[in-house]
């Protein structure tokens, strides 16, 4: 089992606990434990085989007992007692954004709200503004978010699902039995939010993969058990479709369950001109014989249709197949393409490692720079930098640069973009920063005139190297501010502000549509890891992934560049 299911366990037990009103350090106590597990670098289930969970800093007995039993079982007793004497639906309502077990326990208290369907019908009867504490404006809160929930409904987030999936595929791939295992669906092609996990698999003993399947810890039901297809659904409610696939059709195996249905479609109906029929078990002529023509490949397949290999990112219908067919497929961006990570976090705000430690992480993933980008102070909960320290800072960095060899470490921040648009730093140390990323953290609400001028105001300062995070949207959480998009781009073109596409899983801002709308009217883009830890930097192949998805090339992407040249590319005026 992935360490977010463990750590989504121990939360949830902390906020029903509150809801239920059991002492405050018990609920610390957890709340602590899934933060713990959370930042865990090595896996929680090879912890508890070789018994040294307990060894873990912020983990005690009694924390440590669930977790063996979340091992054993999926889930453990404290939270299915906690749930069967509260209710089940409570735990939607903590996907509530901004309401929180205090508020939730108060109208669970008093109006006996419980699930989603109950609290949309007290928000909508005006209910909930006459419990104390609770106004108008939290309604109208809780019913947007409502709204929004149902329009997630049923999809995870891709980098919670794909975790997941890569952790089912390394315990099957152990398997004897197992000789080739792939995901497929919508994971492969990196979008955003995912139905279900598609796994595909070769076998000489279909038995014993799917026996093995069934009985992994995580899984709590099984929907289909047929030969050559099992269905389960996980015990944090995402399904999985196995399918045992002959070794000789892999490729069109891979290829139709990788999908997009739309990108099927269009490549079906262009099959169907040249007298062939595609199908997940090959491409055949419509003749008599129904002669199969490719299958072992998916550039088999997409030969036998007179196409380039598309990527699976780009498997879209949106365009790619006439791109293929013109031969104007983009030469997308991949991980080997990316020489630095430009947005990251230490100890100086709300980062857990050095300066040092950032950079030699980086350097092993085979960066050749970074640029630290600390907060700015009026991210007052992360600790943001006071001018003072930013000053001390840039001499922090510059001195860990002279530490380390054949690497370079770019003095930079993370500034944040205040209500008026001004910057919260003063403009000569921005100036005298190697990079500054410009970020809106604060009144995400404001009219979409009002957040116009305020990015064109910061952008127009001159000091700007790349808006941070562009949306300020949460994956399968907040959506995103609104703005004039077009006058954004415009503005940033014009000074020279490359556009972020950052990769931390939590956000996945700019996706790949606007990626793909600022790279057309000719802007650059950086991608950025967010990295709070050294775990964190690894984030860079979710940007790429998007990236690709929105139609990108190493050139449009700076941090494909050699230094020098990446800080000639941007803020020409300074
Ligand atoms: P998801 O799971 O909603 O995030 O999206 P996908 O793309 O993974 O969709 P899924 O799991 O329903 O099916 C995986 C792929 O298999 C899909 O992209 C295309 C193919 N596929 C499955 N069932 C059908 C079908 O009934 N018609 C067509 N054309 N393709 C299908
Ligand atoms: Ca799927
Ligand atoms: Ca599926
Ligand atoms: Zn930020």
């Amino acid at each position: 089992m992935d360490n977010n299911h463990y750590a989504r366990i121990l939360n949830e037990i902390a906020a029903l606990s509150q809801i239920k009103g059991v002492n405050r350090f018990k609920i610390r106590a957890y709340e602590n434990a899934a933060r713990t597990v959370e930042n865990l670098t090595e896996p929680i289930d090879a912890r508890i085989e070789d018994d040294t969970v307990e060894d873990i800093k912020g983990i005690g007995k009694s924390i440590a007992e669930d977790l063996r039993e979340i091992h054993e079982t999926g889930t453990c007793t404290v939270h299915t007692e906690l749930l069967s004497e509260l209710d089940p639906g409570l735990l939607d309502l903590l996907e509530i954004q901004g309401l929180g077990p205090k508020r939730i326990k108060a109208i669970y208290e008093e109006l006996g709200v419980c699930d989603l369907p109950s609290m949309k019908e007290a928000a909508e009867s005006g209910e909930i503004q006459k419990l104390s504490g609770l106004g108008k404006k939290t309604e109208q809160k809780i019913l947007a978010e409502i709204e929004r929930l149902e329009r997630h409904a049923g999809r995870t987030p891709l980098p919670q699902a794909r975790r997941t999936a890569l952790s089912i595929r390394d315990r099957l791939a152990k398997l004897d039995a197992v000789d080739r295992i792939e995901i497929a669906g919508s994971i492969r092609r990196g979008r955003e939010t995912i139905g279900d996990i598609d796994v595909l698999v070769t076998t000489d003993d279909p038995q014993a993969v799917t026996d093995a399947f069934v009985s992994l810890t995580d899984v709590a039901e099984v929907l289909v058990s047929g030969e050559t297809k099992t269905s389960v659904r996980l015990v944090g409610g995402i399904q999985v479709d196995l399918r045992v696939v002959d070794e000789d059709l892999f490729g069109s195996a891979l290829h139709y369950f990788t999908g997009s249905k739309e990108h099927h479609i269009e490549l079906r109906t262009r099959a169907k001109r040249a007298g062939l029929k595609i199908s997940e078990y090959g491409v055949f002529k419509t003749d008599d014989d129904e002669t199969l023509v490719a299958s072992k490949t998916e550039e088999d397949i997409y030969a036998a249709l007179d196409l380039p290999y598309i990527p699976p990112e780009i498997r879209e219908g949106h365009g790619e197949i006439e791109a293929a067919e013109e031969g104007r497929l983009p030469d997308l961006i991949e991980m080997s393409d990316v020489r630095g990570d430009l947005h990251m976090h230490t100890t100086e705000t709300d980062g857990r490692a050095s300066i040092l430690e950032m950079a030699q992480a980086a350097k092993e993933l085979g960066w050749s720079y970074i640029a630290i980008t600390d907060h700015s102070q009026a991210v007052t909960v992360a600790n943001g930098m006071t001018p003072e320290r930013f000053e001390a800072h840039i001499e922090a960095i510059k001195k860990a640069n002279d530490e380390i060899d054949d690497f370079t470490i770019l003095s930079g921040i993370e500034v944040d973009i205040l209500k008026d648009g001004s910057l919260d730093m003063d403009h000569d140390l921005l100036a005298a920063a190697d990079w500054v990323v410009a970020s809106v953290h604060s009144y995400f609400n404001m009219e979409t005139d009002k957040m116009t001028e305020r990015l064109l105001a910061a952008i127009e300062t001159g000091l700007i190297c790349e808006m941070g995070h562009p949306t300020g949207r949460m994956l399968g959480g907040r959506d995103g501010y609104t703005y004039d998009m077009d006058a954004v781009l415009e503005a940033a073109l014009e000074h020279g502000v490359a556009m972020e596409l950052n990769g931390s899983t939590g956000r996945l801002d700019f996706n790949a549509e606007n990626a793909r709308r600022a790279q057309s009217r000719g802007l650059k883009l950086v991608l950025g890891s967010d990295a709070h830890s050294t775990q964190g930097l690894s984030a860079i192949e979710y940007a790429v992934q998007q990236a690709r998805r929105g139609w990108l090339t190493a050139d449009d992407v700076l941090n494909t560049l050699p230094v020098d040249e990446l800080l000639k590319s941007v803020r020409p005026k300074h």
